[in-house]
């Protein structure tokens, strides 16, 4: 029953109540921002909990749904939260699981087997910064027993607070069993209370990847969008999807085993590609700063592939081994582990500790790679051909790079002559903006100032470097002309502390070309110098889309709803489209693009690398159609095509 005694204020109500205060006075220590991320941190607070419920084997299907009045719900079909009273608090689990810190499926034992663990803080923190929200609970009676079967039950809250007790139905529930948690975010702490379908979209899309066999679908109620994702293969169908536009070298290999209560799962596929795409996770979280189990996995490729190509004489006595860059090359592959005790390390809690995981991946992979090659020697040739190649070009590289290093020595200290430079000698103040195009590149240098702002001017398309090979990269003028302005090198040789300026500022026309150069930038620096990135000191200016004069009021503006809302109702306005930088003026470029004092820039941050990989990825392709086709063919339905 749950029925409970009047007056239950206790000790236990007073430290909710202190916890929920904390989380609404610091919500950046629960949930990092207070804007979009932070929003829908939310909604991944409250999957992640259907998920462990999911990988606990109780689970197959989870709803979200973005409800007209702005509120969020996510349904689960699991045993649903336990309805029961627990005898250390004297409350539901229930309530305990939507009040209390740190409590979302940790307590009381016999619980999940694995559970996210970073950021798993729980519905308690959605619901302490929620205005409103509620829980409805179907037990299913296998898992709580007949007496609780066939109701709803029930608890609302205000700001993480119960208005009542959990109290079940009258009349038999008309739904399954399972845990729906419905909340509306509160306006006094975010930004916007307004949640993307897009951004949703995609965190769910890698959900289901790492979660094969439950089908996740997503329905926006304001528009009527929605998706449906369900991966059977999982991590399998993850490396297909990143090579669906490529030429892949082999069928997909992959293993998936327990290994002492740890679940080992790999995935692998090449392609004819030169980048590497590896992408880790431990329960479910991106370890962008890998860990364990990336060496484990690592270790064992290096040693499979090279084993291999010596035992069938594919690799000749007088070569050297492949190295650990030379398997990697045109590498797709994902690890994803799950552990009952995950132990993330580093600032950001992104790199995986566990010491034990390495030697279980490696042993896993190795076991799985072998069989894979001695049954499919056509993918063991092409593999170790491919890998022979990369050896080589590497090899032809470095040799390129030496030449490109010794004659900049050579000249020493000569910078391009197309830079620009300033006169300050203080990276800590200066600047440099890589600018599209010769006229543009007149107005900057005529509006910077001097002092402490350089200019960079490329001319024509840069190439096109995700397709390129490294070494004739290295070849190409523009690319040359970045790297030597920079001063810092590339790759293994890159060193921050030889960086000309704190502050890197592409700045291109506001139009289709200067996107795709701007990627392409984008691209070549992620690629090569990622730590330039990492440090923050990557930018992208912002220049504006319309000037705006009205007698001599002058105005700028950078996005057309900007102007429009200006411009309703005034008269004798006289509006001027930029469609280039190199129709600003040098003061009009400075006011509004290279002043401190005015500009906006935008700090380039790869956070999360999947999506950044596949954000240049699918920048770099001119044509939606193959993503189309890869989401026509994955997602089971789809209603509306979000491309
Ligand atoms: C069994 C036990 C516990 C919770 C759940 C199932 C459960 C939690 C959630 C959250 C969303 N959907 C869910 N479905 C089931 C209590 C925790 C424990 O004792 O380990």
């Amino acid at each position: 029953m749950t029925t409970q005694p009047a007056s239950r204020y206790t000790a236990e109500n007073i430290q909710v109540l202190e916890g929920l205060e904390a989380v609404r006075r610091r919500p950046g220590m629960y949930i990092g921002t207070t804007d979009k991320s932070g929003l829908h941190h939310l909604i991944k607070e409250l999957v992640d909990n259907a998920v462990d419920e999911a990988m606990a084997g109780f689970c197959d299907r989870i709803d979200i749904v973005i409800r007209k009045d702005g509120w969020c719900q996510v349904t689960d079909n699991g045993r649903g939260i336990p309805v029961d009273i627990q005898r250390q608090t004297g409350k539901t689990a229930v309530e305990t699981v939507m009040t209390v810190l740190h409590a979302g499926g940790k307590f009381g034992g016999g619980g999940y087997k694995v559970s996210g663990g970073l950021h798993g803080v729980g519905a308690s923190v959605v619901n302490a910064l929620s205005s409103e929200m509620w829980v409805e609970v179907v037990p299913n009676p296998d898992a709580q027993g007949a007496s609780h079967a066939n109701r709803v039950y029930r608890q609302e809250y205000r700001r993480g607070v119960p208005q009542g007790d959990l109290t079940p139905s009258k009349l038999p529930s008309p739904r399954p069993y399972g845990t729906t948690v419905a909340f509306l975010p509160d306006d006094e702490i975010f930004e916007s209370i307004d949640f993307d379908f897009r951004i949703e979209a995609e965190r769910l899309r890698q959900y289901a990847y790492l979660t094969k066999g439950v089908w996740f679908q997503l329905i926006d109620e304001r528009d009527g969008r929605e998706v449906n994702y369900y991966f059977e293969g999982g991590i399998k169908s993850f490396v297909r999807h990143v090579n669906r536009d490529r030429e892949p070298l082999n069928e997909p290999i992959y293993v998936d085993r327990e290994v002492d209560g740890n679940q080992i799962e790999v995935a692998i596929q090449y392609n004819d590609g030169f980048n590497e795409s590896v992408f880790t996770f431990a329960n479910s979280i991106n370890t962008i700063d890998g860990g364990s189990h990336l060496t484990g996995f690592r270790t064992a490729l290096t040693r499979v592939l090279n084993d291999y190509a010596r035992k069938n004489k594919i690799l000749k006595e007088q070569d050297p081994n492949l190295s650990g860059d030379d398997v990697r090359e045109g590498l797709v592959a994902v690890v994803s582990v799950k552990l009952p005790e995950p132990q993330f390390e580093g600032q950001t809690k992104t790199r995986l500790g566990n010491p034990e995981v390495a030697a279980q991946v490696q042993s896993a992979l190795a076991e799985a790679l072998t069989q894979h090659l001695e049954e499919n020697p056509s993918d063991g040739r092409r593999i170790i051909e491919k890998c022979l190649l990369a050896s080589r070009a590497r090899e032809a590289a470095r040799r390129a790079r030496d030449l490109v290093q010794r004659k900049s020595a050579l000249e020493s200290g000569t910078l391009p002559g197309k830079l620009a430079d300033c006169s300050s000698r203080d990276p800590e103040e200066s600047e440099i903006f890589i600018v599209e195009g010769d006229s543009a590149g007149g107005s900057a240098k005529q509006g910077r100032d001097r002092k402490f702002q350089a200019i960079l001017p490329l001319f024509g398309k840069i190439l096109n470097v995700e397709k390129a090979r490294p070494d004739k990269m290295l070849g190409h003028e523009a690319i040359r002309l970045v790297i030597s302005a920079l001063g810092t090198g590339i790759r293994e040789t890159f060193d921050v502390g030889r960086l000309r300026y704190h502050k890197v500022i592409i700045m291109t026309d506001a139009d289709v070309d200067g996107a795709h150069i701007r990627t392409l930038l984008l691209t070549f620096f992620f690629r090569n110098m990622p730590a330039l990135i990492d440090g923050g000191y990557l930018y992208i200016a912002q220049p504006p889309l319309y000037r705006a004069q009205q007698g001599k009021n002058v105005n700028y503006f950078y996005s057309d709803g900007e102007l429009e809302q200006f411009s309703k109702g005034k008269r004798n306005l006289n509006v001027q489209r930029f469609k280039g930088l190199g129709e600003m003026n040098a003061e009009q470029l400075w006011d509004t693009t290279m002043n401190p004092g005015n500009r906006t820039l935008l700090q380039v941050n790869v956070e999360d690398a999947v999506a950044a990989d596949a954000i240049f990825y699918e920048l770099m392709g001119d044509d939606v159609a193959p993503r189309r086709r890869f989401i026509q063919s994955n997602a089971a339905h789809v209603k509306n095509l979000d491309v």
